[in-house]
């Protein structure tokens, strides 16, 4: 299905009231996880934790590498869906992104296949589409059936992780939301944020939508809060139930004096992805 199709698809979504379920919550140990560790269990789901560091405070979290195979096997028996974040979060070699964040997916895909499990909803990011040129004032907001235009390898990493979700989910039935997260933390730190910002709540919300929405075959959303600068049209996300009650517009003042208003020929602000266009923050290992 293109992306389009995934619209569509979205569009006919209903959300549905569901027990609460056990969930596979993957890169718990990570700046997103940490946050939704906190905030999932109140929507009724109970969380198996993975990551391949030891995860704070959590004991019985599972800690493994997305290269094992058996270990994802086992991680996945017995859960209702995936939540999957781990992997590489910024720009790296090629060959290591590549590893964890399609080899890896590959990985996870095969164990949810195999174990039935129904749905996951995978991390994607604005990095996927970071070439796209970002609206100006007056301009119409970005739709998710944007060609892919990834600006590291980090997002050609993501381009090809929605792929392998529309994948299993023509070839196998196991059904995916992909959520092109903006920029996930607990409060916006820059300027581009103030577009771009997904508020830890809002991000358990959508999440909880992914989950829970009836027929979603592959659908792609974007990831935001109802910011007032808003790039890019959550139609899609809306339509699985995501009703997003933050806006970054209260930081607006402070960031913007703190910062200013990003030159119209700077570089790094003439596209979603922002300074990943130009020089991306490096993974750490
Ligand atoms: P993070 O880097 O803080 O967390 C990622 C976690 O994955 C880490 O705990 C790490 O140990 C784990 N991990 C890395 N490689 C692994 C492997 N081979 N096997 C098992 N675990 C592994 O990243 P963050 O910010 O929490 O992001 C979570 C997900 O959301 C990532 O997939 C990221 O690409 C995506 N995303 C996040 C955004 C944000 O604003 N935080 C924006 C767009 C996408
Ligand atoms: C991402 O995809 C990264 O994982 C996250 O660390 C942020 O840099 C975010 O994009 C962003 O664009 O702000």
């Amino acid at each position: 299905m293109s992306s389009a199709a995934s619209a569509a698809s979205a569009a006919s979504a209903a959300p549905a009231a569901s027990a609460p379920r056990t969930v596979l919550l993957t890169g718990a140990a990570g700046g997103v996880g940490t946050l939704m560790r906190d905030l999932l269990p109140a929507y009724g789901y109970r969380l198996r934790l993975l990551d391949v560091v030891p995860v704070d405070g959590a004991p019985d979290a599972i800690v493994a590498d997305l290269a094992d195979r058996e270990a994802l096997r086992e991680a996945v028996r017995g859960v209702d869906a995936v939540v999957h974040l781990a992997g590489i979060s910024l720009e790296s070699t090629f060959e290591k992104v590549m590893a964890a964040n399609v080899t890896g997916l590959h990985h996870l895909y095969e164990a949810a296949r195999e174990e039935g499990v129904g749905r996951v909803v995978l991390a994607s990011s604005n990095h996927a589409v970071g070439f796209t040129p970002r609206p100006r004032a007056g301009d119409p907001v970005i739709p998710v059936d944007t060609p892919h235009r990834p600006d590291t390898f980090y997002g050609l990493s993501k381009c090809f992780g929605e792929d392998m979700a529309q994948f299993y989910w023509d070839k196998h039935g196991l059904e995916t939301v992909s959520v092109r997260i903006g920029s996930c933390f607990p409060e916006p730190t820059s300027v581009r944020m103030l577009s771009m910002w997904l508020s830890p709540a809002d991000c358990a919300r959508l999440l909880h939508a992914a989950l829970t929405a009836r027929g979603v075959g592959h659908t792609v959303v974007y990831g935001s809060s109802a910011n007032t600068r808003l790039w890019w049209d959550l139609a899609s996300a809306r339509a699985l139930g995501y009703e997003p009650q933050d806006d970054s517009e209260p930081y607006a003042e402070k960031l913007l004096a703190a910062q200013g208003e990003p030159a119209d020929d700077d570089p790094a602000n003439a596209h979603l992805g922002g300074h990943f266009c130009t020089s991306p923050p490096r993974w750490p290992h």
